[in-house]
């Protein structure tokens, strides 16, 4: 029996283009997951690059919090626009800091900033999306350098120390998302405060997820060390996210689980941590990617050089059952006139060979 794991791909939101779904329609995939904010400022005339962004003076950049991407209809006409080539819309990946900075931070606008989200779950259960994956981070993806770190020289990312710098107010998730700086530092908080914080929000959005048939999907920490930046982190050792699923049990609260993340924290045992979050139903999707080495030096890699034996964590979903989508999240970018999409195609082959032997 063929087992009903899905293959998808994933999308920068420059990247949403008529050329690009067709490309993933060809390299294999049948599900997308899409990122809407727009991280390296190139829909505002930014140098065009399809790798995933690392630090500048300003974390990625800054992001207006554009709404209108967001809307019911423009997420309909998405998922349409995908299914005419044959890719279902399965999930959104991260919010755009504009949108919910204060219910990181516990700021004046938690509030309302929840009612946003919640309409948005609503939304995407009408427009038929299935996940919404997120990481309740303060300093989110911070911290981590470009180099030829892959097979052959390929330019890739990696971390090679944990970043101790204070985050400056006015910027959260290593994005500006105000123009007006006070020049003063975030204050240093617990980690207790910082799960009291993800409590609050799932006790308001999680049931309203329920009823709009969506899964809200959690990202572990990345890079995972206890603090980055001098914030803490959630789920940055792979038995965290037994405390998560604790806050608050339901059907619609998993995992969006990073493979070379869980593989990058100290003692951890990814095979381990799939099988238990499989067997228990907790994974609504999987970023299949490889890495080498553990915090506080690591760098990604090629899917099939790193530390992870890939084909063990294919096996490890078809015998438990795993019917939900994997993507590649990131890989290194090939030395060609199209680095992202050598980097993708190749990961895209090398996932539907597994699947074709062990699916
Ligand atoms: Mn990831």
């Amino acid at each position: 029996m063929k087992s009903s794991l899905k293959i998808g791909f994933g999308f920068y939101r420059h990247m949403l283009t008529d050329e690009n779904f067709r490309f993933a329609r060809q390299a294999g995939a049948s599900h997308a997951v899409v990122h809407l904010t727009d991280y390296t400022g190139q829909l505002k005339g930014a140098p065009v690059t399809d790798d995933q962004p690392i630090d500048g003076e300003n974390g990625w950049g800054s992001t207006s919090g554009d709404r209108k991407i967001w809307s019911l209809s423009s997420l309909s006409d998405l998922k349409k626009r995908m299914a005419s080539h044959g890719i279902e819309l399965y999930a959104l990946e991260n919010f755009d800091p504009a949108h919910w900075y204060d219910v990181l931070l516990a700021g004046p606008r938690r509030d309302e900033q929840i009612e946003w989200i919640k309409e948005l779950i609503l939304n995407m259960g009408k427009a038929g999306i299935s996940v919404m994956g997120y990481n309740f981070s303060l300093a989110g993806v911070a911290g981590r350098i470009h180099g030829p770190f892959a097979r052959g020289g390929a330019e890739s990312v990696g971390v090679s120390g944990v970043d101790d710098t204070p985050i400056p107010e006015g910027m959260v998730w290593n994005m500006a998302y105000e123009r007006t700086r006070t020049g003063e530092m975030l204050q240093e908080i617990s980690h207790e405060e910082l799960w009291e914080r993800l409590r609050y929000f799932l006790e308001r959005v999680v049931p309203v997820a329920e009823k709009a048939g969506v899964t809200m999907a959690a990202h572990p920490d990345d890079p995972p060390a206890e603090r980055v930046r001098r914030q803490p982190r959630l789920i940055y050792r792979d038995h965290l996210y037994q405390k998560l699923f604790s806050l608050l049990e339901s059907p619609a609260s998993r995992a969006e689980l990073c493979l070379g993340t869980v593989q990058e924290m100290q003692e951890s045992d990814v095979y381990r941590l799939t099988e238990e979050l499989v067997r228990q139903k907790k994974v609504a999707y999987i970023h299949f990617r490889n890495v080498v080495g553990k915090i506080p030096e690591y760098h990604e890699v090629f899917v099939d050089e790193g530390d992870i034996d890939m084909p063990r964590i294919i096996r490890i979903l078809v015998e438990n059952g795993y019917d939900g989508v994997i993507i590649p999240d990131h890989t290194p970018q090939m030395s060609c006139a199209a680095p992202w999409h050598a980097g993708m195609a190749y990961a895209l082959g090398y996932m539907r060979a597994l699947y074709q032997v062990y699916g």
